[in-house]
């Protein structure tokens, strides 16, 4: 018995101390913890109770990692650099420091139309042999979508009133559906084999309807009500659920410049779908790392990114889940200290935030075919590279190469 609860205790510190008072004192025969005993924090675990052994063990170790370890992650790393275009097996990152980061950013938008390309003209079949591939070496992947309106036809950033004719019963509801069967189609070549030769999904971190609280998509604040925000989210995971998905950690993502941070819980948890519809508690910030709509002096602006962070991680620990900041960087990395003066000491500042599972920069487009810079991680020849390892260095950031088996599930948990 005492074993048995014991497997079920999480393993940072932080929920140890919440939990184990109650556990010694129902041992010692004081069952009832008195009222005044702050509520035992929940159960560990995803949202998906069938979500597959992989799935749970990457999610585990996620955060069982977190209280001293931070996997880097690249959006599109695979796909092309600022200077090079669909080579085999080549990212940026590993130019710079002879790793491809621990995880892998994707945005499937442009699926949904049954397009060959996402919308900025990643192949979708080269996606998935790349996903496969990460998945192969030990990477962690997770999948964004920028979703064309399934209304008016028009892009993400078509800000029309569009959630209200999705949601089931509206006028549009089945074209949301035929959206969300593109995915699970998707989905189902991202596969591996166990050990006993048997089929399985690959664990993806997916991470849909982003930056809600923003004004830009026509998911967002201004464009739809709050409850069908949360009743979209809602409405996404139960069907893919429904029809069989069991590979997926769902990440929620608000964007920063619209969080108060003298009221950070409250704006955070605006259109927040509830406990059982989120497994990751992430954050999108641009805005604390050089945005230029960001007039604060510099040093604010890295309190400040530090400050999103750990509240980030605070909201985290009080609902028993992991943190990650899903989405940032600063375009260009005009600032020539960015790693070593902003990040470096925001993910170190871990004594009190420990529990931040990843973070993910944004991607680096090619100079050649966007005709324009647009990149968040350094890329080999470019100047600000040696600051970049100074950061990766550190013993907390994680590469690919660093990670243990995150597939595996860890031992004494769950
Ligand atoms: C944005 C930019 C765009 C891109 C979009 C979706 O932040 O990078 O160029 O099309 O993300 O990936």
């Amino acid at each position: 018995m005492i074993f048995k609860l014991l497997h079920f205790l999480p393993p940072s510190s932080y929920r140890r101390l919440v939990v184990l008072p109650c556990l010694l004192l129902g041992l010692s025969g004081l069952w009832a913890c008195s009222e005044s005993t702050p509520a035992v924090a929940p159960e560990f675990g995803l949202i998906d109770a069938d979500a597959s052994y992989a799935t749970r063990s990457l999610y585990q170790n996620l955060n069982r990692l977190s209280p001293d370890h931070v996997l880097f992650g690249h959006q599109d790393a695979l796909a092309y650099g600022v200077l090079w275009e669909g080579d085999v097996d080549r990212s940026d990152i590993r130019d710079v420091t002879g790793s491809h980061p621990a995880l892998y950013g994707w945005e499937i938008g442009d699926l949904e139309l049954g397009a060959a390309e996402n919308l900025d003209k990643v192949n979708f079949v080269r996606m998935q042999e790349w996903i496969r591939a990460a998945f192969e070496r030990g990477g962690v992947t997770t999948i964004s979508w920028h979703m064309n309106s399934p209304v008016t036809g028009a892009n993400a950033w078509d800000t029309r009133p569009t959630v209200a004719k999705i949601l089931p019963g509206g006028s549009h509801h089945e074209v949301l559906v035929n959206y969300l069967d593109a995915f699970i189609e998707f989905n189902k070549e991202l596969i591996y084999f166990n050990r006993n030769g048997k089929e399985r999904s690959i664990p993806i971190i997916f991470r849909p309807w982003h930056e809600h609280n923003g004004d830009w998509f026509w998911w967002g604040k201004g464009s739809t009500s709050e409850a069908d925000y949360i009743a979209l989210w809602r409405f996404t995971v139960d069907y893919l659920r429904a029809q069989g998905v069991n590979n997926l950690i769902y990440a929620f993502s608000p964007d920063r410049s619209r969080i108060d941070l003298k009221h950070f819980a409250r704006d955070y948890l605006y259109g927040y779908p509830g406990d059982d519809y989120v497994d990751v508690i992430g954050l999108d910030n641009y805005w604390d790392l050089g945005h230029p709509a960001n007039k604060a002096p510099v040093e604010q602006q890295r309190r400040d990114f530090a400050q999103s962070l750990k509240n980030i991680v605070e909201i985290a620990h009080k609902k028993n889940k992991i943190a990650a900041l899903t989405e940032g960087g600063l375009d260009k990395l005009g600032n020539p200290h960015f790693w070593s003066e902003t990040m470096l000491p925001a993910v170190e500042a871990k004594e009190d935030m420990r529990g931040l599972a990843y973070i993910m920069m944004w991607r680096n487009a090619n100079r050649e075919r966007e005709g324009r810079d647009h990149f968040y991680v350094p890329y080999k020849g470019f100047e600000g590279a040696a600051d970049f390892i100074k950061f990766v260095r550190s013993p907390l950031v994680l590469l690919e190469q660093e990670l243990p088996n995150m597939y595996l599930r860890p031992r004494n948990v769950d």
